[in-house]
C-alpha cells in the first residue's frame, strides 16, 4: 500500500551472488555485422548480468541499465527483463557502468558495478593475476567475467521471504562471530603454552643428563 513503511528484519544480511561481464567475437562470415551497424565495427559483443547458478535474477532485479561509451548513440541502454543482456557491435574497449535496480518490494537503492568491456584476450601468463582477465574460450570467443556478491543488510520481510526461498543466501549474524573467534584464540594460546611447557621440561631433563655424564667423565679421567 502506498506510504506503508516496510518492516525490516534486524541483525540479518542476505548475500546474492552474481556474475557480470562480456563476451566478444570478431566479425567474420559466420559472425556478420547487423545490416545497420557501422562498417568499421570489428567485434560483436554481449554485456550481461547473470546468476552464477542459473537462477532467475528477476526475483529481485527489476532493471539493468548499461551505460556505454559516448561514441554510441543512446549510450544508456535499459533492459527491463531477463536475460539482462545487451548485444552490440564496436571497434574499441571501454568501461561500462552497469546500474542494477531492485524490485520495489526490496526497499533497496540501485547498485552500480563497473566493467571494462574487453574484445582482446590477455597473454596467458598474466591471466591468473587479473580478476576478470579476458580469455579465449575453446569456441574462439573472448570472455571477461567478474563475480560479485550483493549484500542486503536488514532486508524487508517480503524481500527476506523472496531471497531465502532457495537455500544458501543467509550470512552468519555478525555478533556471533566474536565469541567464536575469542574462544578459538584462547584455545590456540593454551596449545602454545602446553607446547612451551613440554619443551622446557625436555630441556631440563637433557641438561640434567649432560651434567651426570660430565660428572662421570671427570671421575673416569681421574682414575
Ligand atoms: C578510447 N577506448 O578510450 C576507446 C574508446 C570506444 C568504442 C572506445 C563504437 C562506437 C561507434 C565503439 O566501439 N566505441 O559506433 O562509433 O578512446
Amino acid at each position: 500500500m502506498a506510504g506503508q513503511i516496510q518492516r525490516r528484519i534486524h541483525g540479518i544480511s542476505i548475500s546474492k551472488p552474481i556474475i557480470y561481464g562480456n563476451y566478444a567475437e570478431p566479425v567474420s562470415e559466420k559472425n556478420p555485422l547487423p545490416p545497420n551497424a557501422p562498417k568499421d565495427h570489428t567485434h560483436i559483443w554481449t554485456l550481461f548480468v547473470k546468476d552464477p547458478t542459473g537462477q532467475d535474477l528477476s526475483t529481485y532485479i527489476k532493471r539493468v541499465v548499461f551505460k556505454l561509451h559516448e561514441t554510441y548513440p543512446n549510450p544508456n541502454r535499459t533492459v527491463d527483463h531477463p536475460p539482462f543482456e545487451l548485444r552490440e557491435s564496436g571497434w574499441g574497449e571501454f568501461e561500462v557502468a552497469i546500474k542494477i535496480y531492485f524490485n520495489s518490494i526490496c526497499g533497496e537503492k540501485s547498485v552500480t558495478l563497473y566493467h571494462n568491456l574487453k574484445l582482446h584476450p590477455y597473454p596467458p601468463e598474466v591471466v591468473s593475476l587479473n580478476a576478470g582477465a579476458p580469455v579465449t574460450t575453446k569456441e574462439g570467443r573472448v570472455e571477461s567475467i567478474l563475480y560479485e556478491e550483493i549484500v542486503f543488510n536488514e532486508p524487508t520481510e517480503k524481500m527476506f521471504r523472496l531471497l531465502t526461498a532457495k537455500p544458501g543466501s543467509l550470512l552468519p549474524y555478525r555478533s556471533e562471530k566474536t565469541p567464536f573467534t575469542k574462544e578459538h584464540e584462547r584455545e590456540e594460546e593454551d596449545r602454545i603454552d602446553q607446547a612451551k611447557e613440554l619443551v622446557r621440561h625436555q630441556l631440563e631433563k637433557r641438561t640434567a643428563e649432560f651434567r651426570e655424564l660430565e660428572v662421570e667423565r671427570q671421575r673416569l679421567m681421574q682414575m
